[in-house]
């Protein structure tokens, strides 16, 4: 059993009402902790903490050295690796083939991307003429918002909050993160290397709890917390929008997804076998960049369905900590009732289920556990509701299409715009169809290739903004001219 703590002023305190909930294994449905629940007294003190580190030893500490802590928080995670791991798959039961190369890695890659890349960024400056012929010259400043408040989903933890934190951190800023209520532990380790590494007091702060009526609607209200980034449902940026209007603070949203998958007969068809098997089924179908639309063309469909299916039953799923593994459990009952309820409704909308469609036949000490088959759906009608909402699941709608206009306007017929994977030998179709589909990123022939300086986030219901590199650190900072007559 672990339990798990605030960590508030550099301390790991219990909530202040007393208020706790569980902590569950998805794998098994066993508690493995009890979690303090932060209300807003504890969001309070958290927010306070962290003003006070601004005002002192971080806020005066030079820029070199706040981001050699970055770094070093960084190697706590690398030096740590097995526990973060071993919290990591508890909470959420993914496989450790895929934490052990994406989720723990990029925890450490996001702290050391923004400790490398903030200390390399030019400010502005341009030499302007001015109304009595000389000169003057504006340079930017810039500054850190305050005290950001960093709001988390359960499908990445670390990764997520991380991706988050690092720029925040570099850019000068304190955080207060809110964990998801799913998955407490990382965030909570961080303290401890937050602790270990010596970094100062109030500068990283975690409050449990959930969202409305609990810490995370608290620091989305609190007056002094600056700024709120986001990841999560749309429908809770949609909350957290209104939420956070009377105190008018910047938001940075990457929310949810539907995205398609576009295969055309020219493609490398084995590479996009194993590619789309890879978009759809990764973490359970639990990573927003998921693909939930599979767009076929025609001469291959029939091909390339027998094949995602043989490719889908050789998943093999069970034990997270075996390597073998390929696929874990959801992440909660609930949200297991919750992908079962579309697949039961994929039937009553018609869809044939090529492969899955239930609960699968596992040893009896997973009885308890959130797992769902992967699942395959073709024959529904682009309006069916299957095909146009999110499931967060590992399940996909695959269908034919016949032209390149056709495929383009199916794809962009959503509210989402997150991203798009496209598989083509023709390169010049590939760079039409990147510019012609209405999201935030386009893999061409791959899947989740990821270089974190690049813009990352969604259009319409996906996200508001962009975060990734210098995107991030923009985000992150107050930019201030000041300008000076020469
Ligand atoms: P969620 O929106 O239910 O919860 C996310 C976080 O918000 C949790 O910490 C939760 O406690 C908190 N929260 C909930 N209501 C709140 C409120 N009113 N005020 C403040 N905080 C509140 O999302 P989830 O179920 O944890 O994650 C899955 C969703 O996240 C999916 O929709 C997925 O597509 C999306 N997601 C998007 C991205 C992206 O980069 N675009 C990445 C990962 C996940
Ligand atoms: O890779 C990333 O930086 C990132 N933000 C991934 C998001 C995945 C969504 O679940």
């Amino acid at each position: 059993m672990s339990d798990r703590k605030l960590f508030i002023d550099g301390a790991f305190v219990p909530s202040s009402t007393g208020d706790s909930f569980a902590n569950i294994n998805p794998t098994t449905g066993a508690v493995i902790g009890q979690v303090e629940e932060a209300k807003a007294g504890d969001v309070d003190r958290a927010v306070q903490a962290a003003r006070a580190a601004l005002e002192g030893p971080w806020g005066t500490m030079p820029q070199a050295q706040r981001l050699e802590l970055l770094a070093a928080a960084a190697d706590g995670i690398r030096r740590r690796f097995d526990d973060f791991l071993a919290a990591e798959i508890e909470d959420t039961g993914k496989p450790v083939s895929w934490a052990s190369k994406i989720d723990i890695p990029r925890g450490a890659a996001n702290l050391q991307l923004f400790a490398d890349l903030t200390r390399n960024i030019a400010n502005e400056s341009y030499i302007s003429d001015t109304p009595d012929g000389g000169k003057a010259i504006n340079y930017a400043l810039r500054q850190p918002l305050g005290v950001v408040g960093v709001i988390c989903p359960w499908n990445l933890p670390l990764l997520l909050m991380t991706w988050k934190v690092g720029p925040a951190l570099a850019a000068g800023n304190t955080v207060v993160v809110k964990p998801s209520e799913e998955t407490p532990s990382t965030a909570t380790l961080l303290g401890e290397v937050m602790q270990e590494i010596g970094m100062p007091k109030g500068v990283y702060n975690v409050v449990h709890g959930f969202g409305p009526g609990s810490a995370g609607q608290a620091l989305v209200q609190h007056p002094d917390v600056a700024a709120i980034t986001f990841t999560g449902e749309s429908a809770t940026g949609q909350r957290i929008m209104a939420d956070a209007a009377p105190t008018l603070k910047p938001l940075s949203f990457e929310l949810g997804g539907k995205n398609p998958a576009i295969i055309f007969a020219d493609a490398d068809f084995d590479a996009a076998v194993a590619g789309t098997i890879k978009s759809v089924f990764s973490n359970c179908g639990q990573v927003c960049l998921c693909s939930e639309r599979v767009y076929v063309e025609r001469p291959i469909f029939d091909r390339f369905v027998s094949a995602l299916k043989a490719g889908a039953e050789q998943l093999k799923y069970g034990d997270p900590n075996d390597p073998e593994t390929g696929m874990g459990p959801l992440i909660s009952a609930q949200h297991r009732d919750k992908v079962l309820s579309y697949y039961e409704l994929a039937r009553e909308e018609g869809a044939t289920i090529v492969t899955g469609g239930g609960v699968p036949n596992l040893e009896p000490k997973y009885a308890k556990g959130s797992w769902v088959e992967p699942t395959i759906l073709t024959g529904l009608s682009d309006e069916a509701r299957c095909v146009r909402e999110e499931i967060f699941g590992p399940v996909c709608h695959v269908a034919p299409f016949d032209r390149e206009e056709e495929v383009i306007d199916r794809a962009n017929d959503t509210e989402y715009g997150l991203c798009a994977a496209v598989w083509t030998s023709d390169l010049q179709r590939g760079h039409r169809m990147a510019a012609a589909i209405d999201c935030g990123l386009v893999w061409l022939n791959s899947w989740f290739l990821r270089d974190l300086r690049t813009p990352f986030g969604g259009t319409g219901a996906s996200g508001i903004g962009r975060e990734g590199g210098i995107h991030s650190v923009n985000f992150y900072s107050e930019l201030k001219n000041v300008c000076v007559k020469l």
